[in-house]
């Protein structure tokens, strides 16, 4: 099963994303925008994992998130990967936690390694919500989405729960939650 980590945030900070991102998306065809309801900040992605690993991987990312304090975390400004003038996937960013929530997904990328859910392929953890993804393979220039976005900051809010999730691939992606763990250190 294809497995990954996540902040859930909650459906009012959502609500304020889908409103400024709605008036932007229009006029982008290019773009397939992801649905608000999936929406999710990874902090670890795990990819194919044997379902014999489920047990010790609940076990040491307990244990990871049992280490980090909530924290107040909040969107603000757009992103891109690779670069904006021709962009693949179109962000917003995650600003607050510091230190911590890099911390964090780095304790509970290094849980799942050691549970045997490593993904060998790991980019440097950069905080984000997806909004879109290209439809050309080459990507768009969204240079003039991403200056749309750039004064967007949304209200704070609480992360404080971790959760893992399983991705369902197909037509429409799904995502189903298996466990999720309070941050209580
Ligand atoms: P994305 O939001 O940047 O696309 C489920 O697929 C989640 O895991 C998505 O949020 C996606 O990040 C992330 N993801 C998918 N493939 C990945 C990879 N190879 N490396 C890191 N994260 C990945």
């Amino acid at each position: 099963m294809r497995l990954f980590v996540a902040l859930s945030p909650p459906p009012e900070g959502l609500a304020e994303v889908a409103e400024a991102v709605g008036s932007l998306g229009k006029d982008w065809p290019e773009l397939r925008w992801v649905a608000p309801e999936t929406w999710h900040v990874t902090m670890a992605f795990l990819g194919e994992v044997g379902e014999g690993v489920l047990p010790g991987l609940g076990v040491r990312l307990a244990r990871a998130a049992a280490r980090y304090p909530p924290m107040t975390l909040s969107f603000a400004a757009g992103g891109t990967f690779p670069a904006a003038a021709r962009a693949r996937v179109v962000w917003l960013g995650v600003a607050g936690g510091e230190t911590t929530l890099s911390r964090l997904a780095a304790s509970l990328a290094a849980g799942a390694r050691r549970a045997g859910a490593d993904h060998a392929d790991r980019k440097p953890f950069h905080p984000h919500l997806t909004l879109a993804r290209s439809r050309p393979r080459t990507g768009v220039d969204a240079r003039p989405l991403i200056e749309g976005l750039s004064g967007f900051a949304g209200t704070p809010w609480l992360a404080d729960s971790v959760h893992l999730m399983r991705s369902h691939l197909g037509p429409v992606v799904r995502y189903e939650t298996l466990d999720s763990w309070r941050l209580t250190g």
